[in-house]
């Protein structure tokens, strides 16, 4: 079978690197010269997406998408998103206030879910670079579960995108709660279910 997953996260944390770290193929990208305020930020960035693919088992080829960092890209979110059945947030622990990034890409995967319970995991990068003592304050803010995935937690993981078995331990994590979810399926309705 052939799915994909969905990486997104502040300019910066990651995203791309993680995709070019667990790849199976050559990761096929799309980076351009910033022209805009993200030049600031880096020499170049992601204006469309990244695409990775990842073989899994004998059977499943995932295909790995990086949503893109800029806001006049925000409409790609969507279309990502529509094809994706797992999401990887990453969160720059060294940016100025990452709790309050983790806010607002809850928010955003929320708000585009629209109702579909998606899987999510919380990759925490540059974490060697400063930031908060631990990996509570996201913790804290997720509480548990989060209401994002309805009935499951959100795991919160140390990584660095460029450690080979940081991506895996991540990828497996979000890949464990999509087997969960499809060995026991949420009951649709009340009253459903057990008896049904
Ligand atoms: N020091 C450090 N650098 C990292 C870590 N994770 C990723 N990087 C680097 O951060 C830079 C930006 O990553 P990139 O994947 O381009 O970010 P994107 O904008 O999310 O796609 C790259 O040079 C990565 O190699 C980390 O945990 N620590
Ligand atoms: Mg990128």
């Amino acid at each position: 079978m052939e799915w994909a997953i969905l990486f997104v996260g502040p300019v910066g944390a990651g995203k791309t690197q993680a995709i070019r770290t667990i790849s199976d193929i050559d990761v096929v990208d799309t980076e351009a010269d910033a022209t805009d305020e993200t030049a600031l930020l880096k020499q170049n960035t992601t204006v469309a997406m990244d695409m990775g693919v990842m073989l899994l088992g004998a059977h499943d080829k995932v295909r790995l998408y990086g949503a893109p960092g800029q806001d006049r890209f925000d409409f790609m979110w969507d279309i990502l998103l529509e094809q994706s059945r797992g999401v990887v947030l990453f969160i720059d622990h060294s940016r100025p206030n990452p709790v309050g990034d983790l806010a607002h890409y809850m928010e955003q995967l929320t708000r585009r879910m629209e109702g579909r319970v998606l899987p999510v995991v919380i990759g925490v990068t540059h974490t060697d670079m400063g930031g908060p003592a631990n990996l509570d304050v996201y913790r804290d803010f997720l509480g548990e579960p989060a209401s994002i995935t309805r009935r499951q937690a959100v795991p919160v993981l140390e990584t660095d995108a460029r450690n080979l078995h940081d991506v895996k331990t991540l990828l497996l994590a979000l890949t464990s709660m999509l087997d969960m979810n499809e060995r026991f399926p949420a009951r649709s309705s009340a009253g459903r279910g057990l008896h049904a």
